[in-house]
């Protein structure tokens, strides 16, 4: 038994290097909630939480998690065996209802722990990675379409995104597809555009929309409908016009099986978040896998520890289609991670170190948390004095 001393919660606001134009919100700055899970043979797991532009994209916060793992998880957590990760996240789903953001972060810090421990990536304590780097795709969503060109062609040019999502559904349907139009015309053959309605539409809209993207040249439609309309997700798919993948509605297998058995997506959007954790997000591929569904790696714009949970995961993937979208460290203007991750020819690299196989920037995130000592302001006079 290796019990667990202590859970710390660190909330770290970071600036965007843009606006992030979503059709929901636009995120001017990200919040982390990192997590460290102090065992005691010494082990210290980290783990992170991330949401979109606070209570705008889900139920959870990063505020609110901080508060569930405080004051619910927390003793949960320092009556159960780090050792043994599995039992502790059954304990967790026994007294904790949901929450599944909150239980990814605890769960990335168990598994990094764990891999610490024992000397093993979390990839390989998850069943085995199959490949050592991954595809990943870069969202142009500055809100102009010649900004957004201009962003994909250096993206192109450093070899670092072929593939594009565009944020659409904010604006008219007309406008918003002569945007995605003009987009693939500049690129052509040199990349994929796909883009994600975040649910912005209606079914009427979407099965004109979708017919109207695919005239364009449009590889894929995230989510263009409602979570809840599913039987509207099934008939659009029917229909056969563009691959559909379903993000906000899959929150963990029991979603997945359903959308499984409706016929109601071509592509799953897995997110290691929104599935519940780790293990959550390979069994949502295991259904994926056994329906015939095609796979894509999600992000909910994690910064460095999120990122690489989620490319731990999607190492292990056997098919991975539509390939990824782990971009979120460099939306961000701040690095939080010793080591930056590795970016170049279009993927990005798994580490292959114990655990996570990063390690935090202890300095930035003292200066960069939200709770940190205020700063020390200089009066002008004391300046010119100095
Ligand atoms: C989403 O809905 O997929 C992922 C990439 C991005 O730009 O936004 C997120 C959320
Ligand atoms: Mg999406």
């Amino acid at each position: 038994m290796i019990a667990i001393e202590r859970v710390e919660t660190i909330l770290v606001d970071v600036p965007t290097i843009r606006p992030h134009v979503l059709a929901m919100t636009t995120m001017y700055r990200q919040t982390l909630c990192l997590v460290r899970v102090h065992c005691a043979d010494g082990v210290i797991g980290i783990g992170e939480a991330t949401t979109i532009g606070g209570l705008a994209y889900g139920e959870e916060s990063p505020e609110g998690i901080k508060l569930a793992i405080d004051t619910y998880f927390a003793p949960v957590l320092c009556a159960s065996d780090a050792a043994r990760p599995g039992s502790v996240m059954a304990a967790l789903a026994k007294a904790i209802v949901g929450n599944h953001f909150a239980k990814c972060a605890i769960e990335t810090a168990l598994f990094d722990a764990q891999g610490k421990r024992t000397g093993l990536a979390i990839s390989e304590l998850l069943g085995g990675r199959v490949r050592d780097s991954l595809p990943v795709l870069w969202t142009l969503a500055s809100g102009d379409t010649a900004l957004d060109i201009a962003e994909a062609e250096a993206m192109i040019d450093s070899r670092r995104h072929n593939a594009f999502k565009l944020k659409i559904g904010k604006k008219a349907l007309a406008d918003d597809v002569a945007h995605v139009g003009a987009i693939k015309r500049a690129l052509g053959d040199r990349a994929s555009i796909r883009v994600d309605v975040n649910m912005a539409w209606d079914e009427t809209t979407a099965l004109r929309g979708m017919k109207m993207l695919a005239a364009v040249g449009c590889d894929l439609v995230e989510q263009p409908i409602s979570r809840n309309n599913r039987a509207g997700m099934a008939r659009l798919r029917a229909a056969g016009i563009i691959p559909i993948m379903a993000d906000e509605a899959l929150h963990g297998p029991v979603d997945a099986y359903d959308f499984s058995i409706r016929g109601a997506a071509d592509v799953f959007a897995v997110k290691i978040e929104q599935s519940g954790g780790l293990v959550a997000a390979k069994a949502v591929q295991t259904i994926a896998d056994a329906a015939g569904v095609a796979l894509y790696g999600g992000t909910m714009l994690e910064a460095g520890v999120g990122t690489i949970a989620s490319a731990h995961v999607f190492a292990t993937f056997d098919t991975l289609a539509f390939g990824t979208e782990l971009f979120g460290p460099l939306l961000l203007t701040e690095e939080i991670l010793e080591t930056p991750l590795v970016y170049g020819d279009f993927e990005l690299k798994v580490p292959d170190g114990p655990g996570l196989g990063i390690a935090l920037d202890e300095q930035r995130i003292a200066f960069l948390r939200r709770d940190a000592e205020p700063r020390p302001t200089i009066s002008i006079a004391s300046a010119q004095k100095g």
